[in-house]
């Protein structure tokens, strides 16, 4: 135990360096189809222990050249979330708080049309080898429902969501770097399963997708406080204590314990809401008590490294094609999709 708590520190700035030579690599060949994950993804995680703000480090250092793109003022003026005003403000709550919720929801015709098509396509139950099935809404039997990228951009409105130049511009504004729409997920919680917090993402943890990275959460259900709020440790994106600090899941008693339990924040609010989250900071879902929840989440990344890259197929509205086009570095992996002008 006494010698893992000496060679543990070197071991992970062992990481850090090999995370920076391995990443600079894989941009450098990196061609669309291509996918990292493996023991580059195992190193990255570890040097994230060093402090929440690692990967955002190594990123900085490696990417000589990088592959993403920023959108222009003009091009997130044409939002259809984000006011640009609000640009501004949300790069600076991000940074004292590591969190921002946006003041205006999506409209909620729009919202009705997205959790339509949730409940629609195909799910997969966690934790259950079933096929996939439209998620079983009267009767859930576990905790979580995941839709696939595929299914989820079946809705124009989603894809709209997720292709949006304005959050795009945020996260390259707070990453400080070029940006590109890594991942997008969907997802519907529920009362059971709560023996399976940890699978569901019941319990506090920080991210460690990718090495910089930022999220954006739209609640597609009203969200109370007994239907699994997500939940956040403010100011936990810039320093954690030692004891929660290593990568995986962490009790309520443990951030109690750190100190940190007047820094929890619960986000409820109606459907509709969307907000930034940077889940380098301490993080989870709660299981609902009744009803359930669904969520859309968008991603976007300095760099495709470090986990395994997804290129949805899909049929593209002609937003997302004159998007596609428009923002072709950011909107990269729809290259399957969306074919160039
Ligand atoms: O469901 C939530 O609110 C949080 C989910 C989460 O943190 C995760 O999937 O890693």
């Amino acid at each position: 135990m006494a010698e893992n708590r000496l060679v543990e520190p070197v071991l992970r700035r062992i990481r850090f360096k090999r995370t920076i030579d391995a990443m600079r690599r894989f941009d450098e060949s990196y061609v669309p189809g291509a996918s990292a994950g493996g023991q580059e993804f195992f190193d990255m995680r570890s040097a994230m222990d060093i402090r929440p703000t690692a990967g955002r480090d190594i990123s900085t250092k490696a990417l000589r050249a990088p592959r993403g793109g920023v959108p222009t003022d003009e091009q997130a003026l044409s939002s259809n979330f984000v006011d640009f005003d609000e640009v501004a403000a949300c790069v600076s709550g991000l940074q004292a708080d590591g969190v921002y919720v946006f003041k205006k929801p999506i409209p909620s015709e729009m919202v009705a049309r997205m959790r339509e098509s949730a409940l629609t396509v195909p799910s997969s139950a966690r934790g259950l080898e079933s096929p996939a099935q439209p998620y079983p809404r009267e009767n859930p039997l576990v905790g979580r429902y995941d839709i696939d990228e595929n299914s989820t951009m079946a809705s124009a409105d989603m894809q709209d969501y997720c292709s949006d130049p304005a959050l795009a511009l945020i996260a390259a504004r707070y990453l400080g770097q070029p940006v590109i729409m890594d991942q997008t997920a969907l997802w519907w919680t529920t009362t059971k399963g709560e023996e399976d917090a940890s699978m569901n993402a019941w319990l506090f943890h920080q991210d460690r997708d990718r090495v910089s990275f930022l999220k954006f959460f739209c609640y597609l259900t009203d969200v109370g406080p007994d239907n699994g709020p997500h939940t956040v440790v403010r100011g936990t994106h810039k320093r954690v204590p030692k004891s929660l600090a290593t990568d995986g899941r962490k009790t309520d008693e443990l951030v109690r314990e750190a100190g940190l339990w007047d820094r929890v924040i619960e986000l409820t609010a109606p459907a509709g809401t969307f907000m930034a989250v940077d889940t380098l900071g301490l993080h989870k879902g709660q299981p609902p008590i009744s009803g359930d929840r669904c969520v859309l989440q968008v991603e976007f990344a300095t760099s495709l490294f470090g986990a395994p890259v997804d290129y949805p197929t899909f049929t593209p509205s002609d937003l997302s094609v004159e998007r596609s086009r428009s923002m072709p570095k950011i909107l990269q992996r729809w290259y399957r999709s969306v074919t160039p002008a």
